[in-house]
């Protein structure tokens, strides 16, 4: 006869990846600590806005249903085994039976009506969550377009666009228009709701909307190839003055200096660089990679997985794929398709004129 594996080891097992799932939820790896106060701001337990505390009660309705359930299920069950197990010395019963109707009945009718209880509240959740904001409500329109591995965001109203970096007013719904020019990726804030696919040549709907200033992070939550892990994005929430003031000075556009090291660095950017990113007001316009009209303003790079700093930056241009894992060999600018940033063996003193026309881009 063959032994069972032992369950020990399964249980050990077990206890291992309860220790390594844990240990995602509290440091992340981006030295966040400055910016996002507290732990875990992955969290979608912690709803900071009116969609996603929908979304938190209906988990908690269904979860405290559930252990009723569980719990009522469990007293019967220990109940029956200890009541009803084998003593020494006890005889088999008399009467066997088999089945009984009334019984069956009844524990098919008290889940059915659980499920339709608990798919009352669902459906209604569904579809409030699906609906496009009132026109009272004076919606923030954004456009959100998946890339291979960043996020692009554009302000229809206010005619820019941003990368990785979403900033809101608070107290108003912000109303997404979510695609993807590539493959299928997933936007999620999980504190300002749920996840809606990024998929080519259609356009999905989202509403977010925070109560309270402050960062909410997310990632792109639908597996998108090599970079998948390094496509994250953050959401800064403003008062409406704050940021209305940060909306208005993106849409200026960037003034290039015209001395100095950064007068060098726009020498290269506009022979080099400008192939794939646009910077407003000058003669990049393409827009195949991040917009770096007002760069310096973001606070990360790279799909918001790099601080934006001068040491990171620099790295970067010394070779973008030894920072994030990228494809950039598999290019195809005539096509459009980009699948990361190339190296372009840039000297020392190139990247000094660069990092000094970035840092410019306020
Ligand atoms: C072939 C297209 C291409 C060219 C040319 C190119 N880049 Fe990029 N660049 C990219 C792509 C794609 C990304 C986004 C990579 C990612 O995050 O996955 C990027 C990202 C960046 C970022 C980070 C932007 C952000 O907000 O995440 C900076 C800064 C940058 N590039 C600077 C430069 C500079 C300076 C040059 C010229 C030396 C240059 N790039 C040339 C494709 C290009
Ligand atoms: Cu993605």
């Amino acid at each position: 006869m063959i032994r069972r594996a032992p369950s020990r080891l399964s249980l050990l097992a077990i206890a291992l990846m309860a220790v390594v799932v844990g240990g995602c939820a509290s440091d992340d790896p981006t030295n966040l600590e400055s910016i996002v106060e507290g732990d875990f701001p992955q969290n979608s337990l912690n709803p900071a806005g009116p969609q996603a505390r929908q979304i938190d009660d209906l988990f908690w309705l269904v979860f405290w249903i559930a252990t009723a359930v569980f719990v009522l299920v469990m007293v019967v069950l220990i109940y029956s085994i200890v009541r009803y197990r084998h003593r020494e010395g006890r005889d088999r019963p008399v009467k066997q039976v088999h089945g009984n109707t009334r019984l069956e009945i009844v524990w098919t009718i008290i889940p059915a009506v659980v499920l339709a209880a608990i798919a009352v509240p669902t459906l209604a959740t569904i579809f409030d969550l699906r609906s496009e904001p009132a026109l009272d409500e004076n919606a923030l329109q954004v456009e959100v377009i998946g890339h291979q591995w960043w996020w692009e965001f554009r302000y229809p109203e206010y005619g820019f666009s941003t990368a990785n970096e979403m900033h809101i007013p608070t107290g108003r719904p912000v109303y997404l228009s979510i695609t993807s020019v590539d493959v299928i990726h997933s936007f999620w804030i999980p504190q300002l709701n749920g996840k809606r696919d990024a998929v080519p040549g259609r356009v999905a709907h989202l509403t977010i909307q925070a109560d309270d200033p402050g960062v909410y992070l997310g990632q792109c939550a639908e597996f998108c190839g090599l970079a998948h892990a390094d496509m994250r994005q953050r959401v800064f929430a403003h008062q409406e003055a704050d940021f209305e003031a940060w909306a208005v000075a993106q849409a200026q556009p960037a003034v290039i200096p015209t001395e100095g090291l950064a007068a060098e660095g726009w020498e290269t950017f506009r022979t080099v660089c400008s192939a794939c990113h646009a910077i407003d007001g000058t003669e990049a316009t393409t827009q195949l990679a991040p917009n770096l009209t007002h760069f310096a303003s973001r606070t990360s790079f790279g799909g918001a997985t790099f601080d934006n700093t001068e040491e990171h930056l620099r790295a970067w241009l010394r070779n973008p794929s030894d920072l994030k894992p990228m494809r950039p060999d598999r290019n195809d600018l005539a096509a459009g398709r980009i699948l990361g940033m190339p190296d372009f063996g840039l000297t020392e003193d190139q990247i000094d004129g660069l990092l000094a026309l970035l840092e410019s881009l306020k």
